[in-house]
């Protein structure tokens, strides 16, 4: 089995590649151009399986619909899954064109290049519960209505409408994963949950004083990235093509999240941190609860990791890696900029 992987680089990507390999799939994975290395979560996959011709890695863009075809028309992979997307709520209103683009247009050529290519070539998309917009704690499901509230929920919201419309119109074997929050270790540094965990490390390792975080009353629901691409995987091996939600089922704050990463390393929350409107958005995703009783009934799958166990294994991590930025830090090999970052 062949499978082109869009977002290789990213969280998902790391872990999905991972899942694919041990499968034994041969896994292309489509790369941006960077001026400095991109590649830091894959590199240990690259060393394992890049010499056996197993993972193959192509300079591209989403944007970049000419090579995007050819790419597909090239590899012939029997699935695609399309993880590439500018990913960060708050940076979505930043960069509003740049998001929409992405998400909207690099799809579209996405699609039709599997559309257009002579093999049945199944498709993913990377679905959010961005969608919905979640203004209070009611449960969400393929169901319910979306109202997005940024300009990456709407760009995301089209891909989903989009993907279907494939599906219905040409017969193609397109799925939606609306998959909620879902973290880990090699969560990128600006979403929340890692910039605590990170700065809990650091903070414990004594190089950095305090962490300054927006609006702490948000609720999410969070699970653990390993358990989800699982999920991703089992939809594109279902008999019929579908949406399918992925969640925990469980709500926290992002106060209760970052008390208990502190209390980790018996350090108290409210010592270290405070708040800034600049980490604040034009708009709130206030609340956000999945039901993923469809995901459990036809695909089997449920979330293997507790709330808890997640946030150990980030603070856990970030301690670890502290303990190293800490002895570079010391030897005079490394500057500590983290702290005065505008992320
Ligand atoms: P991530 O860590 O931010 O990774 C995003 C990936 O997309 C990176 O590999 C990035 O490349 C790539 N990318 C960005 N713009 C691109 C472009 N124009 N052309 C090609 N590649 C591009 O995101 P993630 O957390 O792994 O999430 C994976 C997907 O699931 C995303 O589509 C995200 O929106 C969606 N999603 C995530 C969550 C979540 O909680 N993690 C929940 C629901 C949906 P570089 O490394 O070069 O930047
Ligand atoms: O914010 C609040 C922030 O950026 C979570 C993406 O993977 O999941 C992710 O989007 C909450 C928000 O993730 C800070 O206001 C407080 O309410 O970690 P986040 P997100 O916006 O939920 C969805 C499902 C995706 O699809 C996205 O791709 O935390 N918050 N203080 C903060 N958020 C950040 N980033 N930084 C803060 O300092």
């Amino acid at each position: 089995m062949k499978a082109l992987v869009t977002g290789i680089t990213g969280q998902d990507g790391y872990y999905l590649s991972k899942l694919l390999l041990e499968k034994g799939y041969e896994v292309h994975g489509l790369i941006r151009r960077s001026s400095s290395f991109n590649t830091s979560r894959i590199e240990p996959l690259m060393s394992k399986y890049e010499s056996e011709n197993k993972l193959k890695l192509y300079y591209s863009d989403l944007l970049d619909s000419s090579s995007i075809t050819s790419l597909i028309n090239l590899i012939e992979p029997d699935e695609v899954y399309n993880l590439a997307a500018q990913s960060h709520v708050a940076v979505s209103f930043k960069n509003p064109l740049y998001t929409s683009q992405v998400g909207t247009i690099g799809v579209i050529s996405l699609l039709e290049a599997v559309k257009n290519s002579s093999k049945n070539i199944k498709f993913y998309q990377a679905s959010s519960s961005e969608m919905y917009g979640g203004k209070d704690d009611s449960l969400l499901n393929e169901e319910s209505q979306f109202t997005p509230k940024s300009p990456y929920a709407i760009s995301k919201v089209f891909a989903h409408e989009m993907t279907k419309i494939y599906r219905e119109s040409y017969d193609m074997f397109a799925v939606n994963g609306i998959l909620f929050n879902h973290e880990s270790p090699h969560r990128g540094e600006t979403f929340v949950t890692r910039k605590v965990t990170k700065a809990v490390g650091r903070i414990k390792q004594g190089i950095q004083t305090k962490l300054t975080l927006g609006n702490l009353d948000a609720f999410r629901d969070w699970g653990f990235a390993g358990d989800y691409v699982e999920g991703m995987w089992l939809m594109m091996q279902h008999k019929e093509p579908s949406d399918w939600v992925l969640a925990t089922g469980e709500s926290h704050s992002v106060k209760e999240f970052t008390k208990k990463a502190f209390e980790i390393l018996d350090l108290d929350w409210k010592a270290y941190v405070e708040t800034d409107e600049k980490y604040k958005r034009p708009n709130e995703v206030k609340h956000l609860l999945g039901d993923s009783s469809k995901a459990k009934k036809e695909l089997n799958w449920e979330p293997k990791t507790s709330f808890e166990d997640l946030i150990s294994m980030m603070v856990e991590s970030d301690n670890e890696q502290a303990k190293q930025e800490k002895l570079l830090i010391d030897k005079g090999l490394l500057y500590p900029t983290w702290e005065n970052s505008s992320i």
